[in-house]
């Protein structure tokens, strides 16, 4: 009889996670295992599986150096099951551990086939705590007691008070919470912008692009070129560049958008941290450090540390406060299909079609991208949101779902009637054209409210207003907003519908039976 079968599932690549505490490294065997099931469950972005089988494939590496016994499953192993129960069960087969321990997954999904494995297996199974995160899911359950809403800022406070964050003794560190006053700006037209690191490809991820090439040709996105980093080193080199040399103008141009440059400012950590290859607290500590060390101002510092200590650790406590009730909630009875451009990027909306683009391309965009262009959209023409949520679960390299249900289900489609956010992140064409450049280059015209010129997002607006007028005018929030349609006269309330419901009607469905195959090939002719 051998010791503890220990699994690491993909987005668990750290040295520190806790189903490695008190690991022996005589006797105990680590399951790592690619699988088709996890790569399909959604049709994952190909850099998204590429990126993810190449940090897995180079952690196993760095574990196996350091003298543990690792049973590492490739994708193409033709014993391969594919999937987590299937390899638990050849694994228990063969090695016949005396018990399996695993950390908490980050996905209920998963949650739900280990909740099994101990039954099925016949032999203790243990669930360990993630601790990764900063806030246990336990904790965070003891902050929402009671709660009728919940608010991030004041779980953000308290976060800053519990680990020291930012705070000089039991003040704020400047005398403020919040500094997105001094945020938000859009860019100026001649600001230089940063260079973003890249990392050369070394014989493992050329393996694995060989790979993903050959088998998952049919998924959405581009391969190549493939420039993500893929191990610890190259994680933390990617988040010194950032803390240098783009970290003082990260809140200042936060928000702004500009065609053809996806990253702008921001840290691009978001894949590496929720793969395990960075923890949050470093991140944190390092942000923090340069401000005290008068490297980066505080509006800077503090917005950067508000999105990670604040909004990531919020949406995941929410997530497993909520699950699985929450994902079936829809408020506002969105049940129109996704529109097939999200998959073809076909759309002479140009501040969509750039999205759709540069997310195909890199599987990624930054944060208002994904909320006021895309998931604006989809809120405004009322998309079905399991359909969205399948969509960014899909498309993005920082995709799981504790962090992507919320943002999505919560914060884009108010699918939680404002559980979430006190109000809907609904907003028109001047929005969009006072944060971004995009409007210059559009067949649409932003000034014009309706009309075939008028840019969709104007009438789809107001439209979205009236539509969900019985769930939202009763929003205290909402009042100015309801306040201003009362004043439209009735003509141009009609022209308004009139347009709306034209355009919406033309919207193409996406045939979830199509797989979105057509994506990458069709992509730069999309964008031509
Ligand atoms: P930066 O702008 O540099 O921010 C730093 C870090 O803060 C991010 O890396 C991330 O870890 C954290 N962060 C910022 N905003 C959020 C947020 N709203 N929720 C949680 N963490 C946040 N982020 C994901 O990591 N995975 C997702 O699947 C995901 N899906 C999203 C879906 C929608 C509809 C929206 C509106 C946002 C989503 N986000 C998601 C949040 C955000 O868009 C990304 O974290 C960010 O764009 C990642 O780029 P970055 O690392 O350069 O972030
Ligand atoms: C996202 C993903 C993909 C594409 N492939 C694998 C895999 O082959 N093996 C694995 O262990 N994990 C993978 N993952 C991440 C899992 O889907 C993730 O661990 C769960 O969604 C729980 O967060
Ligand atoms: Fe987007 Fe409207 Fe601007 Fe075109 S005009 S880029 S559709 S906001």
């Amino acid at each position: 009889m051998a010791g503890a079968l220990r699994l690491i599932l993909g987005d668990q690549l750290s040295l520190s996670i806790s189903s490695l505490k008190d690991a022996d490294k005589t006797s105990d065997t680590i399951l790592m295992a690619e699988l088709i099931e996890e790569a399909t469950y959604v049709p994952h972005h190909k850099k998204k599986i590429a990126f993810l089988f190449s940090a897995m494939r180079h952690f196993a590496e760095e574990l196996r150096s350091q003298g543990w016994r690792i049973r590492y499953v490739k994708l193409d192993d033709p014993h391969n099951s594919g999937s987590f129960t299937g390899e638990i069960a050849r694994a228990v087969a063969e090695i016949t551990p005396d018990r399996l321990i695993v950390t908490e997954p980050g996905e209920y999904r998963v949650l739900a086939l280990m909740r099994d494995w101990q039954e099925l297996f016949g032999m203790p199974v243990e669930i360990r705590d993630d601790s990764r995160f900063l806030c246990s899911i336990e904790r965070f359950s003891r902050w929402a007691d009671g709660k009728k809403a919940l608010r991030m800022e004041y779980f953000y406070r308290e976060m800053r008070r519990e680990h020291g964050v930012l705070m000089r003794g039991n003040e704020p560190e400047g005398g403020q919470w919040n500094f997105d006053a001094e945020n938000r700006e859009s860019l100026p037209d001649h600001i230089a912008l940063p260079q973003h690191p890249e990392f050369p490809l070394d014989r493992i991820t050329t393996e694995v692009l060989g790979l993903v090439e050959g088998r998952f040709a049919h998924h959405p996105g581009a391969l190549l070129p493939f420039t993500m980093p893929v191990t610890r080193s190259q994680a933390l080199e990617m988040l010194d560049r950032f803390i240098t040399e783009r970290l003082p103008l990260f809140g200042k141009y936060q928000d702004a958008m500009k065609q053809g440059e996806p990253k702008l400012f921001h840290s691009m950590v978001s894949a590496v941290l929720n793969c395990g290859l960075l923890e949050p607290m470093e991140i944190i500590r390092q942000a923090e450090h340069a401000y005290h060390s008068g490297h980066a101002p505080l509006n800077a510092v503090e917005g950067f540390i508000r999105q990670i200590l604040g909004w990531r650790e919020y949406v995941r406590g929410l997530y497993w406060l909520k699950m699985p009730e929450y994902a079936l909630s829809n408020a506002l009875d969105a049940q129109r299909p996704l529109p097939d451009f999200y998959w073809t990027g076909k759309t002479d909306m140009n501040c969509l079609a750039q999205v759709f683009g540069e997310t195909l391309e890199n599987a990624h965009a930054h944060h208002i991208q994904r909320l006021m262009v895309t998931g604006n959209f989809a809120l405004l023409a009322g998309i079905s949101p399991p359909q969205i949520e399948a969509w960014y679960l899909a498309v993005y390299a920082d995709a799981y779902e504790w962090v992507e249900l919320p943002n999505t289900h919560g914060m884009v489609c108010y699918a939680d009637g404002g559980y979430l956010a006190s109000k809907p992140y609904a907003a028109s064409g001047s929005y969009i054209d006072r944060m971004s450049d995009y409007c210059g280059a559009c067949a649409y015209d932003v000034k014009k409210k309706t009309g075939p010129k008028a840019c969709p997002f104007n009438y789809l607006y107001w439209n979205f207003l009236i539509e969900n007028e019985g769930v939202l005018r009763k929003n205290q929030r909402m009042s100015v907003i309801y306040g201003n349609l009362d004043r439209m006269d009735k003509t141009r309330r009609d022209e308004i519908i009139t347009d709306a419901s034209a355009f919406l009607e033309n919207l193409e469905p996406w045939k979830p039976n199509e797989p979105p195959s057509a994506i990458s090939a069709d992509r730069k002719s999309a964008r031509a």
